[in-house]
């Protein structure tokens, strides 16, 4: 579907789905929570910030002087992994589990709070022994597996801001993403299970190590045995230091402003933003999101975010919020369709799963393989199903409530961004009549809007740009090393308030639906991907004169990449196999996720007199549609040229 048939089809959508009766009745958040937040809202996350434990109390909500600069619960201290696991254990829920994983070979581990515990001291151990001080990053580039939790909470533990690097990511993007972030120790493994295969990590490190001689310690989980190389003296075997070390570590309590995490995310320029989040907002951020969006109840709930820990997703929605709430999660290592395609509800079944979250493009995947699939299973254990990632079409959200969701469960429909760290416009599960494809309204404590160009709110009916008007506590505090850039990428737009990049549309309700990204970023499989990024790829090629790289529309995957080439006249003649060339040296440069579905060669690019590539009309040609209106082109006549190309080539 293009956009503008995407907008048609949601403006015809008119069911709504009102909450089972008894889930209302049940559930952790009524429709009062949003007059309670509209009537005072730092009141009101006054009140969700009891749900940590602060070693040292905050004397102001929020400090918002030095805006868009926050400050949350000013003067509290905390420690994110006490907050996440000891807590449990002192409050007696030490066996509660707190992840069943399950590995893609079928391997399985059952890790209790009270695991997690001398997992994660013992980790921190190691850390302090390997030199890391409190303020050092570390970067981590890991399978699906548990010591990605405990890597990450023992960086918290001892105040070392962690940057996990998904493992689809090349050697290129790691050697950027640690050199930007001045990261001395990586954290990585072997590799891991992808498809029935193992797939290598450490040598993919290694070779991002070449360009980053500031790293002096590679910490290497076994998860696959398979061979790798070794440099001595740099190199260390987790098993070696993390084992053998003392489970006892008493954490040290940090200031709420304390960094977190940075987690990389693409933007509109080739150079990645290093999106930072500190300690004291975001757990509490997460953690009253995921009770009162999911309705957790951690004492039954088996929770399952469906999603890799490499993104803010996995974070905030596996990591953080989860535990931090004592919750029960569930943990995949592989691909939904090892080693047959109904692995995921083998799973549900397997451990009696109440809630599931996952991405659109999953859901759209599992439509193409059939229902006969999923109902092989017994599924009747889910009350509540989630979407994230992208905009989710009214006929993905009516399959998932029927055909996963027994044509009963909630589901709801969730936006946010990696600069957001929580979830801020959803449905409440046991309150909202839910109309599928709509995000619907922001959550209590958050002040959303649509604005048109002039920063209007646009009436009923009318589309324009997401806003979020208000702070929020696990909004991000500025983009490492470039708080210019942070200013200029969110805040100028619309001054004082938080410009998503989102455009949205305001129904005759009122209710927000979100359509997708404004500016070149591009949204594949739930994956954040710039056009402009993936350009800077192309023509760092030796062949390649000039490049412009679009998303258009894909039924599946949302989006899918296709790039125009201009070849340089040396390398002209060269037909599929330049092709095939770039598409290699692409995933080299950025990682396999960010290969183009389509190349097209072609003599010339369609600019405006200023040089400005129109890459809405490659939209249209690339998703097969009469080219807009091309009357700002220094030549009109280039789009019916690239068209002949393309539907020659
Ligand atoms: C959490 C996450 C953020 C972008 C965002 C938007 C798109 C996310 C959405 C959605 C429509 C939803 N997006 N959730 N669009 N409806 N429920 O995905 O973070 O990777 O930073 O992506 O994803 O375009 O701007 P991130």
């Amino acid at each position: 579907m293009t956009q503008d048939q995407t907008i048609q089809a949601l403006s015809e959508e008119t069911r709504t789905f009102a909450p089972p009766a008894e889930f209302t009745a049940n559930a952790n958040v009524t429709a009062e929570a949003y007059d309670r937040a509209a009537a005072d809202r730092l009141g009101f996350w006054d009140d969700a910030a009891q749900r940590i434990t602060w070693a040292e109390p905050y004397t102001e909500v929020l400090d918002w002087s030095d805006a868009p600069h926050s400050k949350w619960f000013v003067g509290g201290k905390l420690n994110a992994a006490y907050n996440c696991v000891d807590r449990h254990v002192e409050n007696g829920l030490g066996d509660r589990v707190a992840y069943y994983f399950e590995g893609e070979g079928g391997d399985t581990r059952t890790i209790t709070y009270k695991d997690l515990q001398d997992e994660v001291s013992r980790a921190a151990n190691a850390l302090l022994e390997l030199g890391v001080k409190t303020g050092d990053r570390v970067a981590i580039y890991m399978p699906m597996i548990p010591e990605t939790v405990f890597a990450m909470l023992a960086c918290a533990r001892i105040g070392a801001p962690h940057t996990v690097i998904f493992g689809g990511f090349s050697a290129r993007a790691i050697a950027d993403r640690v050199q930007d972030c001045g990261v001395e120790v990586v954290i990585t493994a072997d590799g891991g299970y992808r498809r029935g295969k193992p797939s290598p990590l450490k040598a993919v490190v290694d070779e991002a190590m070449e360009s980053c001689p500031d790293v002096r310690t590679v910490l290497v989980v076994k998860r696959t045995g398979q061979d790798v190389d070794w440099t001595e003296g740099r190199d260390v075997w987790w098993s070696d230091v993390v084992d053998r070390q003392s489970e006892q570590h008493t954490p040290e309590a940090f200031d709420a402003e304390h960094p977190l995490y940075v987690m990389y995310s693409s933007g509109t320029t080739g150079k990645p933003k290093g999106i930072l989040h500190t300690t004291g907002g975001y757990l509490v951020g997460t953690s009253y999101t995921h009770w009162a969006v999911f309705d957790i109840k951690p004492e039954s709930d088996v929770y399952w975010t469906a999603a890799d820990i490499g993104w803010v997703t996995g974070h905030s929605y596996i990591v953080y919020g989860p535990l931090a709430n004592a919750t029960t999660s569930i943990m995949y290592e592989g691909t939904p369709d090892t080693p047959h395609q109904g692995r995921w509800w083998e799973i549900i079944e397997k451990y009696k799963a109440t809630i599931l979250y996952c991405a659109p493009t999953a859901i759209r995947t599992f439509m193409k393989w059939g229902r006969q699939i999923p109902a092989k299973y017994d599924l009747s254990s889910l009350r509540l199903l989630g979407s994230v990632g992208e905009p989710i079409n009214p006929e993905a959200w009516i399959w998932y409530r029927a055909h996963i969701g027994g044509d009963t469960t909630p589901v709801v429909d969730t936006w946010w961004q990696t600069e957001n760290g929580q979830i801020l416009i959803s449905p409440l599960p046991g309150v909202t009549a839910t109309k599928p494809g709509a995000a619907m309204r922001a959550l209590p404590g958050i002040v959303a809007d649509v604005y048109n160009d002039q920063g209007e709110p646009v009436g009923n009916g009318e589309g324009g740009y997401l806003v979020i008007k208000e702070p929020w506590p696990g909004m991000l505090r500025t983009l490492w090393g470039d708080d210019e850039r942070f200013q200029h990428t969110y805040w100028d737009k619309y001054p004082g308030v938080y410009f998503a990049g989102d455009g949205a549309k305001r129904d005759q309700d009122g209710d927000i639906w979100v359509i997708g990204r404004v500016d070149d970023v591009m949204n594949v499989s739930g994956h954040r991907l710039s056009t402009t990024e993936i350009e800077s790829a192309l023509v760092s090629h030796d062949a390649v004169a000039e490049a412009a790289v679009v998303g258009a529309a894909n039924e599946t995957t949302g989006q899918s990449i296709e790039a125009f080439v201009i070849l340089r006249e040396s390398a002209k003649g060269g037909g599929q196999d330049i092709v095939d060339e770039l598409r290699k040296h692409v995933r080299t440069e950025i990682g396999a996720i960010a290969s183009p579905r389509s190349i097209m060669l072609v003599d010339e690019l369609p600019k405006t007199r200023s040089g400005k590539i129109m890459r809405r009309l490659l939209r249209d040609i690339a998703e097969n549609r009469e080219p807009g209106d091309s009357t700002t082109l220094a030549d009109s006549s280039v789009v019916a040229r690239i068209q002949q190309e393309v539907s020659g080539a």
